[in-house]
């Protein structure tokens, strides 16, 4: 049999894995994690969707082995650091406390290998200020910095009363026409809050978009999700940051092994050799 080797990073990211909901797509997921290790693995907040699971209780084995296996990760040495994210915003409660090995932070600042600083969040935390980004860009910064602060307890109080956080995918679907606008303004958001703190740049999940690109001069990450892109961001050892596509190197691998199937019958050992005794001597 031939093992696959799996691949060693210095730091991943993942977000959005949803898990309690039907739509996570916890295979592509365990196969993710049984083929890439890391020194350090970050979760980028929406890992459970306790909002879902208050609703309808939906835990199939494959999402616990998911847990499993993230934790089996942290026992063996990998640095998980869990950032929450507005779906699991339960898990803020603990913010700097440690579920066994796991931290977790409100956000953190990771460095590269190459000395490039990012900021690593959710970023949920500016869906309050995209559908006013305009005209606060034009009001300064503590206005922005309040409008932030308002939207994190907005949605602690409705989360108390057993509202649903303010629905980004609502948002998006009411506002079909204008979604392009509104990842944009996400992607303008984020950078601009690494910018403003002098960072180079961002790493982010939420809007289930896997990106890489500059944004006025940062560098804007989102690892995207594992519901609909499978997707994550990588660190190679000598910090070079890629955006690893599962669902195409998932494609990629099981065309491989059809492909080697389809070969084996030419390989086998007697057939050849018989036939090669028959063309010397015909
Ligand atoms: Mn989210």
């Amino acid at each position: 049999m031939n093992e696959i080797r799996p691949t060693h990073w210095r730091t991943l990211w993942i977000s959005d894995l949803h898990l309690g909901t039907s739509g996570c797509k916890a295979d592509f997921l365990l196969d993710f994690l049984e083929q890439n290790e890391s020194d350090t693995l970050y979760l980028v907040g929406d890992i459970v969707d306790g909002w879902q699971l208050r609703k309808h209780w939906h835990w199939p084995r494959a999402h616990n082995d998911v847990v499993q296996r993230i934790l089996r990760k942290a026992r063996n040495g990998t640095r998980v650091v869990f950032v929450p994210g507005n779906h699991d915003e339960f898990a803020r409660e603990f913010i700097g406390y440690a579920f066994g090995d796991i931290e977790i932070l409100d956000e953190d600042v990771h460095v590269t290998a190459r000395g490039q600083r990012l900021l690593v969040l959710h970023g949920d935390q500016f869906d309050g200020v995209i559908q006013h980004s305009k005209w606060l860009a034009h009001l300064g910064d503590t206005l922005y910095q309040s409008a932030l602060w308002l939207n994190h307890h907005f949605n602690r109080l409705r989360h108390r009363l057993g509202l649903h956080y303010w629905s980004l995918s609502q948002y998006l679907k009411h506002k079909v026409k204008n979604a392009v606008a509104f990842i944009t303004d996400f992607e303008e958001a984020l950078a601009g809050e690494a910018r403003r703190r002098g960072l180079d740049g961002v790493v982010c999940g939420h809007i289930h978009k896997p990106e890489m690109r500059e944004v006025g001069g940062v560098l804007y990450c989102n690892d995207g999700d594992w519901v609909e892109s499978l997707s994550a961001l990588a660190e190679s050892h000598d910090g070079q940051l890629v955006l690893v596509d599962w669902a195409a190197q998932h494609a990629r691998r099981e065309a491989g092994a059809a492909a080697a199937r389809s070969r084996r019958p030419l390989s086998l050992p007697a057939l050849p050799s018989a036939l090669r005794r028959q063309n010397k001597h015909p």
